[in-house]
């Protein structure tokens, strides 16, 4: 489509307004960290913030082709600012807010951003997160490595809009009328909680709502080509130093659009819900860019699975009425082990599609995510994809589609896989090898940004002519494709390539067994020897007879070659903030090997010392 122009904030908003007559639908439910704190946001509502925000950054000086960090919080104010970036043709770079300061500043750095938007902070359960101080290290780690981003726009998200901050010059907000049923919520929430600490430099930084009182509720959409840059958004690479993966912008909007309407089933009466972040792919893709492209009412969720108690999801389930509902096997697995009763609390009737997507689903998960969750009644579509694909690549599609549990069935139209072995060469039938595709689809990445030839040796050299994926695959009988996990957590036991997915899964299929992460430790005669990582289910407890069952299950499932040379009992494993697990972490563990590498994407490091500590030094 190169040479034609648009717009993807007017497509996912003046048109729904305008021509399809949307403006008084819902956007968004926001439900907030508190049960209770919530808000709804139509499509008129979404369209005159984004025009605001969008008038907000014009007069801020930021010109179509400027980068925008963006590090913020689960708020609607989120998806303003990202659409009104795409407003004005400013390309957004969205750090999710879990990420520390040293990371932002990386991010900002790497992309040469002009202005950071953030919020005064936030809670996550009971943990307060202090955002604008973290945002304000970061600021100043890029100082020290001389480069300075002289603008900063807070979000009072803790704090009242009119509250004065210490050390703060702004003038109080002029605003809308304030709904007062929203007001109390917010008061109450207030009087338990400590409010966040925030730093304030005059020079630097601006506040949301002061700057948004002055600006007008329209702003006409700057004309893009095709091909310009929509976002970068970084995702980690092998060699530590992140990616910023650069999307564009029609051929982004298309296939968010045509993967969400048809990957989901999409009717104008759904209430569709995707618990990931925006901060990562899963949330830009299917939070924000396909399901208001197709004018759909989403929920958007600002807390944690878990609180205030393990039945949060359900509730939410019943109380929008949600129809769609999209989550990772690490959330399913979580929620797993503490059984079906907190699920059944609740009736979940709405339900009518279940999706994961994020990692392989063991099919233990899979089938109580199917029998408990959907009660039977809901198709499951495991939708594989990645940061770079832009959208869903494999994938079944909901009751076309017969599904195999644990298998993302097959390719989305207009992607061709193939399944190449370590020479290169196309496998036909049952064969498993590399998962690779042999031609572009709209969503693909076009860049790395900032570094082309990075772009080009990570997904076009080792396969020349193929989009290598980094992912293993089987392909069965029926021509089903299996993803087995990346490329580097595959391993050799005596010549045999084994999956780290195939072994988790026999170990899952245990009823003690909440979770397993497998990785390989180098033996002397085998190459390597399997060394298990597992979690178990609520109120379990680990001892030999468990150990000796464990070794039995996955013999049995899979074979001797598979036997597990060392059982751990870990308590908790350490995952990327987005949930997935680190297995070039627990291979450092396995071997006793202090010197981690990059961990900054890790979510909580206090599980790395335990894991040491409890080290199997004897093979079961
Ligand atoms: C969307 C997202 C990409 C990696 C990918 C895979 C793994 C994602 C599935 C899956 C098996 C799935 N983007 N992955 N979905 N593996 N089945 N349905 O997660 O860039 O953050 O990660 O995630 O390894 O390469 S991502």
């Amino acid at each position: 489509m190169e040479g034609a122009t648009t717009n993807i904030s007017y497509n996912v908003l003046d048109r729904n307004v305008h021509e399809r007559k949307l403006g008084d639908k819902v956007a968004f439910y926001w439900e907030g960290n508190e049960p209770g704190d919530e808000k709804t946001v139509t499509y008129r509502e979404l369209l005159q913030q984004v025009c605001k925000f969008a008038n907000v950054l014009k007069s801020q000086g930021v010109k179509k082709g400027d980068r925008v960090s963006i590090y913020m919080p689960m708020v609607v104010e989120l998806v303003v600012a990202m659409l009104a970036c795409a407003r004005i043709g400013a390309v957004h770079s969205i750090v999710f807010a879990g990420f520390s300061a040293e990371s932002l500043c990386e991010r900002i750095m790497d992309s040469q951003c002009c202005i950071l938007i953030t919020a005064d902070g936030f809670y996550r359960g009971d943990k307060l997160i202090n955002l604008k101080l973290i945002a304000d290290e970061a600021l100043q780690k890029c100082r020290d490595k001389s480069f300075t981003v002289e603008k900063c726009i807070m979000l009072k998200h803790l704090t009242k809009e009119d509250e004065a901050l210490s050390g703060s010059v702004s003038p109080p907000a002029k605003r809308a009328c304030p709904d007062l049923q929203q007001e109390k919520q917010k008061e109450r929430v207030r009087k338990v909680r400590p409010p966040p600490q925030v730093p304030w430099n005059p020079e630097i930084d601006m506040c949301w709502h002061s700057l948004i009182g002055e600006e007008s509720e329209e702003c006409d959409p700057v004309w893009c080509d095709s091909e310009d840059p929509l976002f970068i958004l970084y995702t980690s690479g092998s060699t530590g130093k992140p990616k910023g993966v650069l999307h564009t912008v029609s051929g982004y909007m298309l296939y968010t659009a045509a993967t969400f309407k048809m990957v989901f089933d999409y009717h104008p009466d759904d209430v569709y819900w995707c618990t990931a972040d925006i901060g990562w792919i899963t949330g830009h893709s299917y939070i924000t860019y396909g399901p208001l492209a197709n004018g759909a009412t989403s929920v958007l969720f600002e807390g944690l699975p878990t609180y205030p108690d393990v039945s949060r999801m359900w509730e939410i389930v019943d109380k929008y009425h949600v129809s769609k509902f999209y989550t990772a096997p690490t959330a399913i697995r979580l929620l797993m082990k503490y059984g079906s009763e907190p699920v059944q609390k609740y009736k979940r009737t709405s339900l009518k599609i279940l999706g994961t997507v994020g990692e392989p689903i063991n099919p233990e998960a899979w089938q109580w995510y199917y029998s408990v969750v959907g009660e039977k009644r809901c198709p499951v579509v495991d939708t594989f994809w990645q940061t770079e694909t832009g959208g869903h690549v494999m994938t079944p599609l909901p009751a076309a589609t017969p599904m195999k549990p644990g298998s993302a069935t097959f390719p989305f139209f207009g992607v061709v896989p193939a399944i190449l072995n370590e020479s290169g060469e196309e496998l036909e039938g049952p064969s498993e090898g590399y998962l690779v595709f042999k031609q572009p689809w709209p969503g693909v990445m076009r860049t790395v940004y900032g570094n082309h030839e990075r772009f080009e040796t990570t997904y076009f050299k080792k396969f020349p002519g193929y989009y290598v994926t980094g992912d293993g695959c089987r392909r069965d009988k029926d021509g089903y494709y299996w993803i087995t996990g990346r490329i580097d957590d595959m391993l050799n036991v005596s010549g045999h390539l084994l999956s780290t997915a195939e072994v988790e899964s026999a170990l899952v299929e245990h009823e003690a067994v909440a979770e397993a992460a497998v990785v390989g430790r180098p033996h002397p005669v085998k190459g390597e020897s399997l060394y298990c990582f597992v979690t178990l289910n609520d109120g379990i407890n680990y001892n030999q007879k468990l150990e000796a069952e464990l070794k039995k299950q996955v013999r049995e499932k899979i074979g001797a070659i598979a036997t597990p040379d060392y059982i751990q009992n870990a308590p908790g494993l350490p995952k990327t903030r987005s949930g997935k697990i680190m297995r070039r972490v627990l291979r450092k563990i396995a071997c006793n090997e202090r010197d981690l590498g990059d961990v900054s994407t890790l979510a909580d490091s206090s599980v790395i010392e335990h894991l040491f500590e409890n080290r199997c030094c004897t093979a079961v």
